[in-house]
């Protein structure tokens, strides 16, 4: 337990029992045990500049959450985040040494790295649609931009050409092949940034990281419980959502499997995601249900050459454990944009089938 760590527990009123928590890339995550759980979490100020607006983002969303859950006869303390404040009264403490830190209340849950099941991509679908569902109304102007163009894929294949032209590491000439599948499918990059600027695509409040362990899933039922992760809570496409989620669930493997001959974009994964996401969003458009096989295969080149830009930075925004551990994530995002692509008539064929079941 070091000084820094019991300051903050202080400026929190909380127990010293502190232990690492959770798998994600940003924050660092720790449950704090006593006689209430809690999580605690040093905000990542390097790929949040300002944690203040991220807070403020959570804050006004979680708030408008607990309105809609208590008006549906839902529990807001389990169903959304609950920001617990510092003993002052603030909703974050800054450390002496500047470091950011936020306290939740711990949700009973399951957060799944690997799919196990495909009843949990059929219910974190739900859990994800119904999120997006309910922040509807939500007056999306009012949100700050925490991380300026997110899912902006032409910006972001501009960041990465600058990462390879930079070649910060020296590791450009480890991975030439994998930068030119990049380069070779850039013509991808504008369709759903240029469709909201258009107003073909709507502009809604969405979650935009939803990773299935970005859910908690119930451990007896198996149904979603509450979606978690808000930090990147900002006006986008449904599509950023339910594509970066089968990115994830689609695949058959961890996103970090050196094995290749271990992955491939599993349509079951994909056909129970899609069925709860449909089911859960009864608003989708004509034009969103069209792009969605499209949006898993954009929403993977995104966080593939992110994931390479990464490693070619030198591993400056994601955790690594290794040093070829952001190559690894990119191949597999790679080979599974290779299955999509093949698989391209069968999935909007069964996107087709299941809107209908749905009346669109
Ligand atoms: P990151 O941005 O680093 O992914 P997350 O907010 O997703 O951070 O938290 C990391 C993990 O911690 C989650 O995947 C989940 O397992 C767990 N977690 C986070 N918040 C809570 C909570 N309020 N209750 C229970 N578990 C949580
Ligand atoms: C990060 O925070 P986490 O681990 O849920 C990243 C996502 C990526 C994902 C890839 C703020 O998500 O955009 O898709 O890693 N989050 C941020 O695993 O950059
Ligand atoms: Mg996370």
């Amino acid at each position: 337990m070091d000084q820094e760590f019991k300051e903050v527990l202080g400026a929190f009123g909380l127990e010293l029992h502190v232990s690492d928590y959770g798998n994600g890339h940003i924050n660092d995550t720790y449950i704090v045990q006593g006689p209430e759980r809690v999580i605690i979490q040093r905000i990542n100020s390097n790929v949040f500049r300002q944690p203040e607006l991220v807070m403020d983002n959570i804050l006004n969303v979680t708030e408008y959450l607990r309105k809609i859950i208590a008006e549906e006869g839902g529990d807001p303390d389990v169903e959304t985040l609950s920001v617990i404040t510092t003993t002052d009264g603030k909703p974050y403490y800054r450390s002496t040494t500047g470091g950011y830190y936020r306290v939740y209340k711990f949700i009973r849950g399951v957060s799944y790295d690997e799919i196990t099941d495909v009843s949990q991509l059929y219910h974190a679908a739900k859990a994800f649609g119904k999120f997006t569902n309910m922040l509807a109304d939500y007056p999306a102007d009012t949100l700050h931009e925490v991380i300026p163009k997110f899912h902006d894929t032409r910006n972001r294949y501009r960041n990465f050409k600058d990462s390879v032209a930079r070649d910060a590491s020296g590791r450009a000439h480890t991975c030439p092949d994998e930068i030119k599948f990049v380069l070779d499918r850039e013509c991808n990059c504008g369709i759903v940034v240029d469709g909201l600027a258009d107003g073909s695509i709507p502009l809604r409040v969405t979650h935009n990281d939803t990773k299935l362990n970005n859910v908690l899933l119930d451990p007896d039922t198996g149904e979603g419980v509450c979606v978690i992760d808000l930090d990147t809570v900002m006006p986008g496409s449904l599509l950023y959502d339910y594509g970066d989620a089968l990115r994830f669930g689609g695949s058959s493997g961890a996103e970090d499997e050196k094995d290749l001959s271990k992955i491939r974009f599993v349509v079951e994964n994909f056909r129970a995601f899609t069925e709860g996401y449909i089911e859960s969003m009864p608003s989708i458009t004509a034009r969103e249900l069209e792009l969605l096989p499209f949006s898993i295969k954009l929403m993977t080149l995104e966080c593939g050459l992110r994931f390479l830009a990464d490693y070619i930075d030198g591993d400056v925004y994601f955790k690594t454990a290794y040093p070829e551990h952001n190559l690894v994530r990119a191949r597999t995002q790679f080979k599974l944009i290779s299955d999509i692509e093949a698989m391209m008539p069968e999935l909007n064929a069964i996107v087709s089938e299941i809107a209908a079941k749905h009346g669109h």
